[in-house]
């Protein structure tokens, strides 16, 4: 949904320090929340529509993301960093308050975050291994931060095997009569069905330890500086639970060392390259070395494959249910995501061998 220019000009000026609006964009990345980019008095602002069909418990996501960013802050100060670049701020709402809701829905804000870019694709050599070192080093400086203070924003968000009976659950319903349409796709994440427990499994049982993870880790979720290339700051915080360090490995691979947009319709241009999955295996085990055990470097590919099988079976899922979670720009778009996710699968199971070899380089 788009919204008018008067809707987001008065959510805007709701906020401290903003009192006219000069300019309004857009941002088209991301398939959640709505995003614009503010000018105001020179100078710029993000400001989000927060999606709660998504986001069943708005205050304790906001409360999440403020308690984590100002962690982040002082963290930053600590190391002599640029708390303004290198972690969100939250601009407050005049009366104080860290979100705003008005009849046309619940929004924040942030500063922007300049001279730096948001990149769908790795562009530049080094660039996702730039990105790998800012996500490792999110989730080390989180490694002190009380888990138990944070909401779980969406309920099982990467239970796999949650999903897939929600796959079940779809296709049983067929609610937007797709089924046959994708009968090839279907029969393949079917029979993935005993995969999907296990990381889960041993999370449960604690072979796996629970950390303090960020669940979103897509390239475009890290702010690249323009200078000097280098990962500054993490955003999308929305989903930051407790989770496993081998779904923010994972999910960074699934769409990082693609070949591919995550939508592409040729598959033959679709596979997972091994030279990007090296970068970032490289960058992320460079930060996370000293807490990294032996079981998730054991599972660290299954947890790309894992990620990957995940998220194409919650675009199937959506597919069949009419595209009513993840934003679409045509008709048919889940299913070539969901078609894409499959072929990197397959791949990252055939070749398995080499990804491994990748990973020993960087634990010996
Ligand atoms: P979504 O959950 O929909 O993916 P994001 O929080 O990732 O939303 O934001 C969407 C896009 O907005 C990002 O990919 C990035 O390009 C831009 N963006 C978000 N926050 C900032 C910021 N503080 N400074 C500059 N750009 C930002
Ligand atoms: C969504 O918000 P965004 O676009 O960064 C989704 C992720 C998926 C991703 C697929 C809250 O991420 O889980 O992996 O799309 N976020 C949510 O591109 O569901
Ligand atoms: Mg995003």
């Amino acid at each position: 949904m788009e919204m008018n220019e008067q809707i987001i000009t008065k959510a805007s000026t709701r906020f401290s320090g903003i009192d006219s609006v000069d300019e309004i964009e857009q941002i088209p990345n991301g398939h959640i929340n709505l995003t614009y980019r503010i000018r105001s008095d020179g100078r710029d602002y993000i400001l989000q529509r927060i999606n709660t069909d998504i986001f069943k418990n708005p205050d304790g996501l906001m409360n999440n993301i403020f308690s984590v960013t100002e962690f982040l802050r002082s963290k930053v100060i600590e190391s002599g960093g640029d708390p303004e670049r290198e972690t969100l701020t939250l601009v407050k709402t005049k009366k104080g308050e860290i979100a705003h809701n008005d009849e046309s829905g619940l929004y924040r804000m942030y500063l922007f975050i300049t001279d730096s870019t948001c990149y769908n694709k790795a562009e530049r050599a080094g660039m996702f291994g730039e990105s790998a070192k800012a996500f490792g080093r999110f989730q080390n400086l989180l490694t002190e931060f009380d888990a138990t203070t944070l909401s779980e924003t969406i309920k099982d968000f990467h239970n796999t095997p949650v999903r897939f009976s929600n796959f079940l659950k779809a296709l049983e319903n067929d609610k937007a009569g797709r089924k046959a349409l994708c009968e090839k796709e279907i029969e393949f994440y079917l029979s993935k069905k005993d995969y999907c427990s296990l990381i889960t499994d041993r999370l449960a049982d604690g072979r796996i330890p629970t950390r303090v993870t960020h669940n979103d880790t897509k390239l475009n979720n890290v702010m690249i500086d323009n200078e000097s290339g280098k990962g500054i700051c993490v955003i999308d915080l929305d989903t930051v639970m407790p989770g496993s360090m081998l779904y923010d490995f994972g999910d960074s691979i699934r769409f990082g060392a693609s070949s591919a947009a995550e939508d592409e319709k040729d598959l033959d241009k679709v596979y997972c390259v091994p030279e990007l999955y090296d970068e970032y295996t490289a960058g992320f085990l460079s930060e996370m070395k000293d807490t990294v055990t032996e079981e998730e470097l054991k599972h660290l590919h299954d947890g790309a494959i894992m990620m990957t099988l995940e998220c194409g079976m919650r675009f199937l899922t959506d597919y069949l249910d009419g595209d009513t979670y993840f934003r679409t720009h045509y008709e048919g778009q889940n299913l070539d995501r969901a078609r894409t996710q499959m072929k990197l699968v397959m791949d990252m199971e055939a070749r398995r061998p080499i990804f491994e070899a990748i990973i020993s380089k960087y634990t010996k």
